[in-house]
């Protein structure tokens, strides 16, 4: 069974680049975000308390993001080929949450592919897509530099942790969707 894990700071490509290696492998998408937004437009209990962290930019508490996983992988993994993880995990305690649900399920981790991107190409980016995608958490500077502040202080430690299970694998997220991509499926292998 492929897992993968597809890291990086808000901006960096993850769902960009998770269509097309759903595409190309098959896998099951497992978007911690579209999770989250759905939650929102159906506009049930959870939805709503995310709501408060995501228009802060501000992460939403781990037992809620650990318990949307594990029902979805609960739910799927007796029909699929393999995950495909975006935006997930993204603290410590949810990257020791994954390993455990994944161990209990006899799934290995597998390759955790780190997308790197400079913070000013982040903003511009976020920015781009907030003009037309009617995401609010994208058409505010001040919120989408809070995320990044997020990221640096409770994401970035989750690559450290990976790297010491000798899982992680960093590629320039700057350049051509189609460049990065290759790049990403060279290291998957
Ligand atoms: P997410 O939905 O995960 O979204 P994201 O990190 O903002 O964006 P992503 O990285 O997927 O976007 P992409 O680059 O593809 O998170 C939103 C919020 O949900 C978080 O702030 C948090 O509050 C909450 N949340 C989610 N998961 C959580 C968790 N596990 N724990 C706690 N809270 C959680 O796209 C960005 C733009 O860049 C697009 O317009 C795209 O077209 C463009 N782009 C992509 N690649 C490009 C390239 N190579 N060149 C130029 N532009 C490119």
């Amino acid at each position: 069974m492929l897992n993968l894990i597809l890291f990086g700071p808000p901006g960096s490509g993850k769902g960009t680049q998770a269509e097309k290696l759903i595409e190309k492998y098959g896998l099951q998408h497992l978007s911690t975000g579209d999770i989250l937004r759905n939650e929102i437009k159906e506009q049930t209990a959870l939805g709503m308390e995310a709501k408060k962290f995501m228009d802060q930019g501000l992460l939403v508490p781990d037992e809620v993001v650990i318990g949307m996983i594990s029902s979805k992988i609960d739910a799927t993994v007796n029909s699929v080929k393999g995950y495909i993880f975006d935006g997930f995990p993204r603290t410590i305690p949810q990257a020791e949450a994954l390993d455990k649900l994944m161990e209990l399920k006899q799934i290995p981790v597998g390759n955790v592919l780190s997308l790197l991107v400079g913070e000013e190409e982040l903003v511009k980016r976020l920015l781009g897509r907030g003009a037309t995608s009617g995401r609010t958490d994208d058409q505010d500077e001040n919120i989408i530099r809070n995320r990044v502040v997020e990221y640096r202080n409770k994401t970035a430690p989750v690559a450290d942790y990976y790297r010491a299970q000798g899982k992680l694998s960093e590629i320039v997220g700057e350049g051509s969707i189609d460049d990065i991509f290759n790049k990403l499926c060279a290291a998957v292998g």
